[in-house]
């Protein structure tokens, strides 16, 4: 069966000007990798140790165990967890990196960063219960940033890591807390899965499953942290109107893409950007520097600035093929390593930044927090020396752009209810759940995926979702996907969004001075910010006196690929939240795991994993998922 690569029209304009300039992307890369091998797919090869690789037979007549004695249940197990562990450490040492910039603003040896956002730090103290009467700002900032890193230092077993226990609600914590699942320090919950997991130590799947399932709220503690500290550095994000999709670059500007995930770097980037919009003139750009973001880094500056949103993962390569971007700069994930030489087929600066980020053939500025601003300088230059060389006989950029309102965080959302209802913000949201209006809340996060055709299965499902009356949240590559096909728009609302639903975002979006409708899709930021997600419901949870499990919410992750994506979902199903996989997950070659994971984590967990790759049937089974949670909650 022949699959479309993509349905963004981008892709459709520039794929066939890389393959005439010979150019490889990742769609052909995909096709020569065929076919891809069965037992890796299936997560029965193992290649723990140099007595292998070793691999499972499926259909049961090759070997049934690994050399060692490992059986495929252990095999598969071991290897999720593996990967839970790579996404939990991914998110998590984002999280450090700016709770260690917090500490330095705190402490004055940061002087290219600031607090953007004073009532968000005080928040943030008073939720991790630390004193803040007649406290100044830089202290309560140590206090705070201090009592984060503990999250990665403390050795007490018995105490929860500090942002989990203040997020969740009392019945998850206490349910998570009898499993053994809470994690008490997010670095030595990393370093024991490593460890269970290598050779001849924990053999049991369930009991890995378990250490795996620890590790993804270890993730999410992670996110927390990262999420909201980025908040109080940058300022939180709120509703602004922007744009999606390459037509976002400018054939007379200097065009640099920050691309991969970590705001510390691209938020210096553009206020340097700002100040040297002169010497872009200067070297003939009339429009100045171009901004544009990329992944969730590009998520990142689109919630909290309002910058235009380039592509998603998958499309990546193609923002270079374009011609006209001059530096592509990356921190972490996600970045492909091909475009290296994709930017050296123009002339665009590759640029990374983060020593344990190299890639090789790019230029790296080595950027530390305590010389932001100097390193951001050495960026732009690079980038306004390489826009002097472009070819504009090389340039195509494609005519496609959608206008995107992005920017809805919990304080965002609560502050668009809040102008229908001042004293009570929650209220409007918990009425019209409890009365239909609101099916249920579905929430996109996840990656593009070359099993995929790129951005459909998002589309396809939301758009299902929305006519029945589902209010859809968004972070990630999903976000990204949602912006760049115009499904964060009010046009998009009065579109698909079935009558109940666009007669609340109606009310709500009138209400806040929007001229109309919310937009169908509300892009709460990137994956980290999953986390934001997670503060509505435990609002909601909590004014209902119930356990997130009882909730009418849903994840998806249609399009997933990443292990960070794998540490997501997986709690996402802790937190009680049936989630949705548009991709096929590598467990199928355990039964044992697979159904560890999809039926008995509903027993123990409320929260569980649905496997669906065909969109239309799985927008079928979450809306069936919607309606027994209402059901049991008798609404
Ligand atoms: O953290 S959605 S492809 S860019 S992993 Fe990566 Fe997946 Fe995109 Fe952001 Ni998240
Ligand atoms: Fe094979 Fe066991 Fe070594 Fe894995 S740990 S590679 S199953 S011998």
């Amino acid at each position: 069966m022949t699959m479309n690569n993509s349905i963004d029209p981008s892709v459709a304009a520039l794929l066939p000007v890389a393959k005439k300039q010979g150019i490889a992307t990742v769609w052909d890369r995909y096709k020569a990798m065929q076919p891809q091998c069965g037992f890796g797919q299936l997560g029965v090869c193992c290649r723990i140790c140099w007595k292998g690789p070793c691999r499972i037979d499926p259909f049961g007549d090759g070997p049934q165990r690994g050399i060692c004695g490992a059986d495929a249940d252990t095999i598969v197990a071991r290897n999720v967890i593996r990967m839970i562990a790579g996404g939990a450490a991914a998110h998590s040492e984002h999280g450090r990196h700016v709770a260690l910039a917090l500490l330095g603003v705190a402490e004055g040896k940061l002087p290219d960063y600031t607090i953007r956002d004073e009532a968000k730090l005080r928040s943030i103290a008073t939720k991790l219960g630390l004193e803040t009467a007649g406290k100044d700002i830089p202290s309560m900032a140590k206090a705070v940033a201090l009592a984060t890193l503990w999250d990665f230092q403390n050795q007490d077993h018995d105490k929860p890591c500090s942002w989990i226990e203040s997020t969740l609600t009392g019945k998850r914590l206490e349910k998570l807390a009898g499993l053994q699942v809470l994690p008490h320090n997010i670095d030595a919950v990393v370093t024991q899965i490593m460890a269970r997991t290598n050779v001849g130590c924990d053999a049991d799947p369930v009991n890995l499953v378990l250490g795996g399932i620890k590790g993804a709220l270890a993730d999410f503690n992670g996110m927390c942290l990262a999420t909201e500290i980025s908040d109080v550095l940058f300022g939180t994000p709120q509703p602004a109107v922007t744009a999606a999709n390459l037509g976002v670059l400018k054939e007379d500007a200097v065009n640099i893409a920050l691309h991969g995930h970590n705001p510390l770097l691209s938020e210096v980037v553009c206020d340097v950007a700002l100040q040297m919009e002169e010497e872009a003139r200067r070297a003939g750009a009339k429009s100045g520097i171009n901004i544009v973001g990329v992944c969730c880094t590009g998520n990142e500056v689109m919630v909290r600035r309002g910058i235009p949103l380039a592509t998603n993962y998958l499309s990546q390569e193609l923002a270079l093929v374009t011609g006209a971007v001059d530096a592509m700069v990356v921190d972490v994930q996600c970045i492909m390593p091909s475009i290296s030489e994709i930017g050296a087929c123009f002339h665009t600066e590759i640029i990374t930044t983060m020593d344990d980020s190299k890639i090789s053939g790019t230029t790296h500025v080595s950027f530390h927090e305590a010389t932001a601003a100097d390193n951001a300088r050495q960026i732009v230059t690079l980038a306004i020396a390489a826009f002097r060389r472009r070819n504009p006989q090389r340039v195509t950029i494609p005519d496609f752009k959608q206008t995107a309102v992005v920017g809805f965080g919990a304080e965002a959302i609560m502050g668009a209810m809040g102008a229908l209802n001042a004293d009570d913000p929650l209220k409007p949201l918990l009425d019209n759940i409890v009365n239909g209006n609101i099916r249920g809340i579905a929430l996109f996060a996840g990656c593009n995926s070359t099993r995929i055709t790129q951005d459909s299965s998002f589309v396809t499902i939301a758009r299902k979702l929305a006519r029945n009356n589902v209010l859809l949240l968004a972070t990630g590559c999903g976000a990204g996907s949602f912006a760049k096909h115009g499904m964060m728009t009010q046009e998009a609302t009065l579109e698909y969004a079935g009558e109940s639903l666009k007669s609340v975002l109606t009310a709500i979006g009138t209400a806040a001075g929007l001229g109309g409708p919310l937009p169908l899709v509300l892009h709460m930021g990137s994956c980290v910010d999953n986390s934001r997600a997670v503060a509505v419901a435990v609002a909601v949870a909590n004014r209902l006196g119930v356990d997130l499990d009882s909730l009418p919410l849903v994840a998806s992750a249609p399009e997933a690929m990443s292990e960070k994506a794998v540490a997501i979902g997986t709690w996402s199903v802790a937190l009680g939240i049936p989630t949705h996989l548009g991709t096929m997950p590598q467990i199928s070659g355990s039964p044992l795991v697979a159904e560890l994971l999809t039926e008995t984590a509903k027993q123990l967990l409320g929260g569980y994993f649905i496997v669906e790759l065909d969109p239309e049937r799985a927008a079928d089974k979450l809306l069936t998922t919607i309606d027994e949670r209402r059901k049991s909650l008798g609404i």
